[in-house]
């Protein structure tokens, strides 16, 4: 217990004194620090409305906007609240400070901006999400009682269908949505989980967390799924129709957790957490403002087999959009999904799928080979691309790598091969000493390849690229080979086999 409060301290909110004046003035207890987090419950201080429903009249954040109060009508008109438009629910997590993170308000203005007719009400739970962490965990049932209270009153009006609610909770929030969803009369028709909490969530009864039950589509983002001292802050488990795992659901660019630099630049190491946990969010939000710059995901059974490129199809729903523009996928349950991202927005990169046969050649003995990969396309080049290579290269065998740009190509025309030979990076030349020590006479090492199938994600389109000097299909280290296009699709296999 000790462990992951300390942890989620770490991860949901800075836990140090912050010299915010704005929240000292408002907020005395706002100095949590780690011993006090782990001091036993105060008896809860029970409000009288500890849940708000504020619904955001304008696109000024700093308006105060209006609150919906279950049971009063005048409210609704007060608040301009439209019946038959569709309703968006935003709710917050674990509230460390207190108070309302900056991200929130990007949503909202995401969403207004998005669907201009919609209803956007946040749910105002602050009182008791400010609480120790277990204490705000036990709140969630309360909270999701009060939205599905809500919206339970809500369908007594006329016009107002729960297919046009659309609830979207980040870390606890999701798990508030999914008792929303749990108590609310008939079914919701969408909950987004934004990272949905961990810390005892994982591998729980699905009526006590976010589940495909809770509405009639259910999609979530998980960007802070990493174990550490056996707790995970972003729940691991698929708990919705499709679950996605950008960047297999764990390190996020440039959030900078792995490298130190990374984290020198964020200040501390809470701060590069809170980046991945909220990630998830903008990742969201991207989805909402960049329409022309879709991302889009991959079905695949784990992390590790798309990272080597196994799958990028679309073929019977295995691709879908992300975030808001996840096509409803009821048929599928706990489906995973997987994508590459950049590190900001727009956060969209083109997928492909390179398959290389790598005949050995000469002399190749231990060595592994360090490719690197170059696309010319209609729109532009690619920087060099690294073959990311697990085990290692398969010699007289079919490899299937995964590449991504965070540029748009175009249509690939051309691919430049490079065998990494001279130090382009401490790892290659970390590598190339390994190499020299095992093996000093380089010289003569050669592989052959003879032709790149190329598959990209975005489009599904094949194309098959051949030596641009058929009498020249041989590669060293330091050298390079150029592949040109030189048919539409992939030949079958026994047609590739006779060339
Ligand atoms: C309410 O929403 C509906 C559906 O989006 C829309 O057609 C209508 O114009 C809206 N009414 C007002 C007053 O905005
Ligand atoms: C959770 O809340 C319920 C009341 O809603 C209370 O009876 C119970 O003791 C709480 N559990 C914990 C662990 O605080
Ligand atoms: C690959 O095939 C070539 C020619 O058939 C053979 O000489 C070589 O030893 C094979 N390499 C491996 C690693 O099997
Ligand atoms: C194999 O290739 C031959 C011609 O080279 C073709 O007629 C045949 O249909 C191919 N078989 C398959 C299974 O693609
Ligand atoms: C042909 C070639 O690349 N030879 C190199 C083999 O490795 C030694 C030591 O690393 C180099 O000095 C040679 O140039």
């Amino acid at each position: 217990m000790r462990t992951f409060a300390v942890l989620v301290c770490i991860a949901l909110a800075s836990c140090a004194p912050r010299e915010d004046a704005l929240q000292a003035e408002r907020d005395p207890q706002g100095d949590v620090g780690v011993s006090q987090l782990l001091k036993p419950a105060e008896p809860p201080k029970v409000l009288k409305l500890p849940v708000k429903f504020n619904v955001r009249t304008s696109r000024d954040l700093e308006d105060k906007g209006c609150y919906l109060t279950t049971g009063q009508d005048q409210h609704l008109e007060d608040c301009k609240f439209n019946v038959s438009a569709k309703s968006f629910f935003v709710i917050h997590g674990w509230a460390m400070t207190g108070m309302f993170e900056s991200w929130l308000g990007s949503v909202v203005s995401a969403l207004q901006e998005r669907e201009k007719d919609a209803n956007v009400v946040v749910v105002d739970w602050l009182p008791l999400a400010h609480q120790l962490y277990t204490d705000a965990v036990n709140y969630t049932r309360v909270v999701g009682k009060e939205v599905a209270k809500l919206l339970n009153w809500l369908q007594e009006k006329e016009r107002f269908q729960l297919q046009n609610v659309h609830l979207i909770g980040y870390s606890l929030g999701a798990h508030v949505a999914g008792y929303a969803g749990n108590y609310a009369m008939g079914t919701i028709g969408r909950i987004t989980g934004l990272d949905p909490a961990g810390p005892m969530f994982e591998g729980v009864d699905p009526n006590r967390r976010l589940s495909p039950d809770d509405a009639d589509f259910v999609d979530v983002l998980h960007t802070y799924t990493r174990e550490t001292l056996g707790v995970s802050i972003g729940i691991k488990m698929p708990v919705g129709h499709i679950d996605i795992y950008p960047n297999g659901g764990d390190v996020q660019p440039g959030c900078g957790l792995s490298d130190v630099l990374g984290s020198l630049a964020y200040g501390n190491i809470g701060e590069a957490v809170r980046c991945e946990h909220e990630r998830s969010v903008h990742l969201f939000v991207d989805s909402l403002v960049n329409k022309d710059k879709q991302s889009f995901a991959f079905q695949c059974t784990d992390s590790s087999r798309f990272r080597k490129g196994i799958c990028l199809s679309c073929r019977k729903n295995r691709c879908n959009g992300i975030g808001y523009n996840a096509k409803k996928m009821r048929n599928k349950r706990n489906t995973k999904m997987y994508l590459k991202t950049r590190a900001d927005m727009p956060f969209k990169v083109f997928h492909y799928q390179m398959k290389m046969h790598v005949f050995s050649y000469k002399n190749m003995g231990e060595t592994e080979p360090t490719f690197s990969v170059t696309l010319h396309g209609t729109s532009g080049d690619s920087q060099p691309l690294p073959l990311e290579v697990f085990e290692q290269i398969g010699l007289n065998y079919t490899n299937t790598f995964l590449v991504y740009t965070e540029e748009d190509v175009g249509d690939v025309l051309k691919i430049k091969l490079t065998w990494q030979g001279s130090t382009q990076s401490w790892y290659s030349l970390w590598r190339e000493l390994k190499m020299y020590w095992t093996r000093p006479e380089n010289s003569s090492k050669e592989l052959q390849i003879r032709r790149i199938r190329v598959k990209s994600g975005e489009t599904q389109q094949k194309l098959t690229f051949c030596a641009e000097d058929p009498q020249k299909t041989n590669i060293s280290p330091g050298e390079e080979l150029w592949f040109i296009k030189c048919r539409d699709g992939w030949l079958k296999r026994n047609q590739t086999r006779s060339v």
